[in-house]
């Protein structure tokens, strides 16, 4: 029962009460019981339960709750498969030379040549083989120059160390420009002397003959021997009539000798044409 219902129900009791005393002093017994016959109001009994009502609304989410424990590690993966290559580095530095390999095994026999025409290139190579050998006397005639010239005021002698016959060496000089060597004083004759003991043999071809007249001794160049001679004791002897060429010994002297024989000699150039 609630408060406000208390007072109400007390109020309503006190003014049946205020009721009976007025009318008990003015008029009778007959007005007291339809005055007094207000009810007096008391809560019931309880009553049965209700039916069960429908399903409230979902209520509202909960508090976020505090953070959860660490895990424990898990076990370790498998090996992945191997990655890409990586790109080429720069190039090192160069490493020393290594030792020479054996010799490989030998090659198979080439195809056999092809026949042609080779009389012209025969013909060439011989020609080639021609001018080899005439640089080939040229290289030694300027070598020969090289180690043996000899010279005054106006000549240039040359001793060749090779062996002619007398025809053969005037030939050669002449080839170069001059002629067998032709002492006309005493000064070309001494000049000639330190040739002599070069040769090994002690005597060179020079340049005097009597090849035309026997007995006339005539320079190569067809000069006259006019004043200056140097014959050797005894010479020229032209033994068993044959001796028709000049050569000069050791001592700077000279005898008539065979044409035929072959012996180093002695050219002698004009400085003037050298
Ligand atoms: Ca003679
Ligand atoms: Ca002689």
């Amino acid at each position: 029962m609630v408060k406000g219902q208390m007072h109400s129900m007390q109020s309503i009791l006190l003014m049946c009460v205020l009721t009976l005393l007025t009318l008990h002093t003015s008029d009778g017994q007959h007005l007291t019981d339809e005055t007094c016959t207000v009810q007096i109001l008391v809560p019931g009994l309880k009553g049965e339960p209700g039916e069960k009502g429908p399903k409230g609304a979902p209520g509202r989410p909960g508090r976020v709750g505090p953070p959860g424990k660490t895990g424990q590690p898990g076990l370790q993966g498998q090996k992945g498969i191997m990655g890409r290559y990586g790109k080429v580095g720069p190039s090192g530095m160069k490493g020393v030379k290594g030792d020479m390999g054996d010799p490989g095994p030998r090659g198979p026999d080439g195809e056999p040549g092809v026949p042609c025409e080779c009389s012209s290139i025969r013909k060439m190579i011989g020609e080639m083989d021609n001018i080899v050998a005439q640089l080939s006397s040229e290289l030694k005639f300027i070598k020969n120059a090289v180690a043996g010239i000899k010279e005054t005021d106006s000549k240039v002698y040359l001793l060749v160390k090779e062996e002619k016959p007398y025809t053969d060496a005037e030939l050669y000089c002449q080839a170069r420009g001059g002629h067998l060597a032709m002492p006309k004083d005493e000064g070309a004759n001494s000049a000639l002397v330190g040739y002599i003991t070069e040769t090994g043999l002690g005597r060179v071809y020079i340049g005097i003959h009597d090849q035309d007249v026997e007995g006339i001794f005539i320079y190569v160049d067809r000069s006259p021997m006019s004043i200056f001679s140097k014959w050797g004791k005894g010479e020229p002897t032209n033994a068993y009539d044959g001796e028709d060429c000049v050569e000069m010994v050791a001592s700077g002297e000279w005898a008539d000798v065979a044409c035929n024989l072959t012996m180093y000699f002695v050219c002698e150039f004009d400085k003037d044409t050298v």
